[in-house]
């Protein structure tokens, strides 16, 4: 029977993957993560899911220690901002925190946010010189009566609750903005060369799930530019009846699309979590996908029963998963393969 949603996708589908240079013969699906996620113990019996952290991008270590926070102490807030600390720590890591690359005027700043199984949720945007950024949001989630603190105003809560002010551009991220200075256009591109931000889900023993997103945003965007990774519902959204999802890319489509809270609506109306994520993704393909051939986004999601699920608009976008004693980086599946 002819179905116009069908019709739709499939159409858009084929026009989007012919904007990025994709044949149909040089696509291919990858196998859908729901398959093999199933949890790991008997939902109808009431049981709780088995902890599952999963984060974005290539950051097992991070997943591995919020792991072991929660199979420890228990919560997966405090597991998740473990893990994150680590990638915010990181020099290497480009997208996050320390060694993260500067904006146009050679300025790193730092947007974050965390929120928990109660719905609570706090935010951190444009903060500069803080190393944990994922910490201070959870201050202003815990200590304020408020949801999000920006550029000054956020640096001098920091310090007032004894973080640290510090240099969080290094050489290496120094010389990449003086090699972006010989040019000096931005111009955003897919693929996994330009993003590694940090956005992380987790769900504990008691069945509660939190959630995090850390990134130094787009490298060489403009002075006060902010992105989706802090802004709650669209870098990241928790509801602990339904699930969590996060994000990581081109945060302007993200916003203008509230793709995390999209997500989780999806997975309230019955969707599995690699269903919702591909759906949030089709949105923005849908939106915005003629126009923009090189834009590149990521989500990962996670349900009530442990189930998660990813989709991208382009290929080349991962994640990593822990769950019991095993740590893994998977390849997500994309629009622009499906689409083949
Ligand atoms: C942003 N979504 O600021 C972030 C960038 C990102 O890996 O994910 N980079 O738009």
């Amino acid at each position: 029977m002819f179905n116009r949603r069908d019709f739709l996708n499939k159409t858009i589908l084929a026009s989007f993957a012919a904007g990025i240079g994709l044949s149909s013969c040089e696509s291919k699906p990858k196998q859908d993560a729901a398959k093999n996620n199933a949890p790991t113990t008997n939902q109808s019996t009431g049981e709780k899911p088995e902890a599952t952290v999963i984060a974005t991008w290539k950051h097992p270590n991070a997943t591995q220690k919020a792991l072991e926070v929660i199979q420890n102490q228990g919560r997966a807030l405090d597991g998740i901002e473990a893990g994150v600390r680590i990638v915010e720590a990181d020099p290497l890591d480009q997208s996050v925190g320390y060694g993260g690359l500067p904006d146009r005027d050679g300025i790193v700043t730092l947007d974050a946010c965390v929120m928990d199984e109660k719905g609570n949720a706090g935010c951190v945007t444009f903060l500069q010189h803080i190393m944990h950024p994922v910490s201070v949001a959870r201050k202003v989630m815990e200590e304020t009566p408020h949801v999000m603190l920006s550029g000054e105003g956020a640096l001098q809560f920091a310090l007032s609750k004894g973080f640290e002010k510090e240099n969080l551009l290094t050489e290496a991220a120094e010389k990449r903005w003086q090699e972006w200075l010989k040019e000096g256009t931005y111009k955003p591109v897919g693929g996994h060369e330009q993003h590694d931000t940090i956005g992380m889900l987790a769900i504990d023993g008691n069945g509660n799930l939190s959630g995090a997103c850390s990134t130094s945003g787009m490298a060489f965007k403009m002075h006060g530019r902010v992105g989706d990774s802090p802004i709650i519902g669209a870098g990241l959204y928790v509801d602990n009846e339904v699930g969590a999802a996060t994000a990581t890319g081109l945060g302007e489509f993200v916003m203008k699309t509230l793709g995390a809270f999209l997500i989780v609506e999806f997975m309230r109306q019955g969707k599995s979590p690699e269903a919702a994520c591909r759906e949030a993704a089709l949105r923005i393909a849908e939106k915005y996908g003629k126009t923009n051939e090189e834009m590149q986004v990521g989500y990962i999601a996670l349900n009530k029963k442990g189930e998660y699920g990813t989709c991208s608009l382009l290929p080349g976008f991962n994640y990593s998963i822990s769950r019991k004693d095993s740590h893994q980086v998977l390849d997500s599946t994309s629009l622009a393969e499906s689409a083949g």
